[in-house]
């Protein structure tokens, strides 16, 4: 899944196909691979995992100081160590928007599956520094988000431990749960309220594509019944974007290889396309370019 990692910013090349968003593809990054990748306790790829983040992390980092909006398309949501890292690396403090059935934020202490991208917020949050071991290839990482500025919505797929880290450092979530009980529309209002206090920070979206109902995106590793309806999971997107915030995006666990027909491979990377459409300012009432101009008679 790693190598399927695709980095780009939003300026140069191609266009985005509704409006004038301008894309430039800084290419798809080469991981290096580790004959002696050996388990460390249950903790599956560590040297890899670390060793791409690490590439990941400067490749965003360039990209930020280019000015341009990131777009990480994974792979799996371990990814995201490395690309809030650089992003954060290069504009300092983030809000974080994790939307996901799961919280991934497992500890290699804590992990029962062994699999990194069930823990990567362990790695990042300031608050779990003491709780997490040092893994090969992971002491590059600083840990650069603070509980407080991360929220999470659609979890519907919570480990005990991860509860327990969730509630002991007061982590905001909004629970499938939330979602039923407010409505999405609050929901996204409540999420800015809730981070949009004093400063204005910059915010990293963290889309892991089994936050929707797996009958809409089928093609993914670990999917979760009772998601977030194609509608809700757009809604998200296009909030976000107008809140005039939004610096960098993770598109992640979207897998073709998972899906078991292709009309659930492309029901999955047509959501995955339209959600960052979402997030770029393609609106579902149409777009039109500010100096367009009707045709005369
Ligand atoms: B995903 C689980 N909590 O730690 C674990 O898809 C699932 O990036 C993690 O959200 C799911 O392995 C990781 C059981
Ligand atoms: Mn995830
Ligand atoms: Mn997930
Ligand atoms: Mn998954």
């Amino acid at each position: 899944l790693l190598e399927q990692t695709l980095v780009t910013g939003d300026s140069g090349e191609e266009k985005l196909p509704f409006n004038s968003c301008a894309v430039k593809d800084y290419g798809n990054l080469q991981f290096e691979e580790f004959a002696d990748d050996e388990p460390v306790g249950v903790v599956k790829n560590a040297k890899a995992v670390g060793s791409a983040n690490q590439r990941l992390s400067e490749a965003v980092h360039a990209i930020k100081k280019d000015g341009h909006t990131s777009v990480m398309l994974g792979g799996d949501h371990s990814l995201a160590i490395g690309s809030i890292h650089g992003h954060a690396a290069a504009v300092g403090e983030l809000s974080v928007v994790w939307v996901d059935a799961h919280a991934d934020i497992n500890t290699p202490m804590t992990t029962e599956t062994g699999n990194l991208h069930g823990q990567p917020m362990s790695f990042l949050l300031r608050e779990l520094r003491s709780k997490t071991p040092t893994l090969p290839n992971f002491s590059w990482i600083k840990p650069c988000v603070s509980a407080k500025n991360l929220v999470y919505i659609g979890l519907r797929d919570v480990d005990p431990a991860e509860h327990f880290i969730l509630k002991l450092l007061g982590v905001k979530a909004f629970s499938m749960t939330e979602v039923d009980q407010l409505g999405i529309s609050r929901v996204m209002e409540q999420t800015c309220d809730y981070l949009c206090d004093k400063v204005q920070k910059p915010i990293h979206l963290s889309y892991d594509v089994d936050a929707v109902d797996p009958s809409v995106t089928p093609a993914t590793g670990t999917p979760v019944i009772g998601g977030l309806t194609y509608r809700e999971g757009l809604y998200v997107t296009e909030y976000l974007c107008q809140t005039g915030r939004l610096s960098a995006v993770d598109m992640v666990e979207v897998n073709p290889l998972r899906g078991q027909t292709e009309q659930e491979v492309q029901s999955t990377v047509g959501t995955a396309v339209d959600l960052l459409l979402g997030c770029f300012g393609r609106q579902r009432e149409g777009n039109h370019a500010p100096d367009y101009q009707l045709p005369l008679p």
